[in-house]
């Protein structure tokens, strides 16, 4: 070796050190926490709600309702969380009190619980009982408890506060294990009667913190999560994780729905959407909608619009006045899984070779979005926040669902992208021209049939991606 040789090679050392050392971006604007990440990979859990509506066919109870209304006659948790498992929810919500005031466990603040109910002969404990199936199904539990109360005699008064906390305690204090969310409903009708209560939000979110340090709360405004603005199943096709909520509170007090439904561009808070819808037209169960069942059809659409929209899928499954989930909901829950698996278990980028315009160094290079695992990410350098990425397909692919994910513990960045497919001509043909990505994005494409895809993006600070796939789906018949 003559010196000229070594001293390149020492240089291509040096320069391939460089790189391999090369910094990740720094985040950009709010960042999630480690529990919002985990919990956005969850992508889709289980509603249930149930209670004396369940019996009565209300949909808002008015609290006046016996409790020897609530009688399931056989109850069956293991059932919710088997079929929710089977059909790959990640955790199951409950609704531990509704807005009628009535708990599902024997909340010691509350005459108004199954304690006063017939049912195991006031013994009985459905949080209890659900908490411990989902842990045997290795799923999470979470609750949802209505701030609003039409039952409990101290609403409208500073006293309900405290009510309300020693409620939250002895759902959290850890006798149901952990509960991985935590439920603040802002819809409120109250008013008519006279009551409006003033509620102590940040002592709400404290109670839950000091037992439940990871739960993540959902409510209009969060912290942890948003509700979505609305209940069809639709988050935005610009959707943001970031929201500003000074000045808001949620409930009334909320920001308006088109905000909720896209987030703010630049908001301050890291608070990422969840899209709440039901099954079935109603939240409570009615025999009366057995027969209303949403299609696997109208199921995909919701799922493109909320998991494919960098939102949380939470699908209400409400079990019926047995205490079981109805045939027509597992069945159809079952065919949606099944159309899922069918549309996503091949993924037609496997095999492809992945180029960026730039890349930030050797630990950031384009492939990482293709096979490195979720930590593994393509980041283009400092300053560059436009880039261009190519993925040579392993031979010819014929989809129609192009999937893209950014690595959101860096932020979201982001603002739009185009997707082109190569033709036989050699030229580039647009198949789509989106906004936002976030956690994941899955767009909706003709069908097209290459052998090269080409992603340019759009962003406020050098993009950071880690994940992209294409998808053939024969199944669904909707564009929503
Ligand atoms: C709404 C409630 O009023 C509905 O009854 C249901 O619980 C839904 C999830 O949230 O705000």
């Amino acid at each position: 070796m003559n010196a000229r040789t070594i001293i390149l090679a020492l240089a291509a050392a040096a320069v391939a050190s460089a790189c391999k050392n090369a910094p990740a971006p720094e985040p950009y604007g709010a960042i999630p926490s480690p529990q919002q990440v985990e919990w956005q990979k969850m992508e889709m859990n289980m509603f249930a709600h149930f209670g004396p509506n369940t019996f009565t066919g209300r949909e808002w109870g008015l609290g006046t309702e016996a409790e020897d209304i609530f009688n399931p006659t056989d109850l069956d948790c293991g059932q919710w969380a088997s079929i929710a498992k089977t059909a790959g929810f990640k955790g199951i919500i409950i609704t531990g009190k509704h807005h009628d005031g009535f708990c599902l466990w024997p909340n010691p603040m509350s005459t108004h619980t199954v304690a006063s109910s017939p049912w195991k002969d006031g013994k009985g404990d459905v949080l209890k009982e659900l908490s411990e199936a989902c842990a045997g199904e290795g799923l999470k539990f979470g609750v949802y408890v209505s701030p609003w109360d039409r039952n409990d005699p101290h609403y409208g008064t500073p006293e309900y506060n405290d009510v309300y906390v020693k409620t939250l305690e002895s759902v959290h204090d850890g006798r149901y294990g952990e509960v991985f969310e935590q439920w603040f409903d802002g819809a409120n009708g109250e008013g008519p009667n006279g009551k409006k209560q003033v509620y102590d939000w940040p002592l709400f979110h404290q109670t839950v913190l000091k037992y439940s340090p990871d739960a993540i709360m959902f409510s209009d405004v969060g912290p942890g999560c948003r509700w979505v603005g609305n209940e069809s199943g639709v988050a935005g096709r610009t959707n943001w994780s970031f929201l500003d909520i000074e000045g808001f509170t949620p409930g009334a007090g909320a920001p308006p729905t088109d905000t909720l439904n896209c987030g703010n561009v630049h908001g301050h808070s890291w608070i990422p959407a969840e899209t709440d819808v039901s099954i079935r037209p109603g939240w409570f169960w009615r025999e009366s909608e057995n027969d209303k069942v949403k299609s696997v059809d109208k199921l995909l659409g919701i799922y493109y619009t909320s998991v494919g929209r960098n939102s949380l899928l939470l699908l209400n499954v409400p079990p019926d006045t047995t205490g079981r989930i109805h045939p027509a909901d597992s069945a159809r829950l079952l065919e949606f899984k099944d159309a899922l698996d069918r549309i996503f278990k091949e993924d037609l980028a496997e095999g492809a070779k992945a180029t960026a315009s730039s890349s930030r160094g050797r630990n950031y290079k384009a492939q990482n979005i293709l096979n490195g695992g979720y930590d593994a990410f393509w980041a283009a350098p400092d300053g560059v926040c436009d880039a261009t990425l190519t993925f040579n397909l392993n031979g010819k692919k014929t989809f129609n669902r192009v999937m893209l994910q950014e690595y959101i513990p860096l932020g979201q960045r982001v603002s739009s992208f185009t997707v082109e497919a190569m033709t036989e001509d050699d030229s580039w043909k647009t198949i789509a021209e989106e906004t936002t990505i976030g956690y994941k994005r899955i767009v909706l494409t003709e069908k097209v049939t290459t052998d090269k895809v080409r992603v340019t993006v759009k962003a406020y600070a050098p993009p950071v991606l880690n994940g992209f796939g294409l998808f053939m789906d024969t199944t669904c018949t909707v564009r929503p």
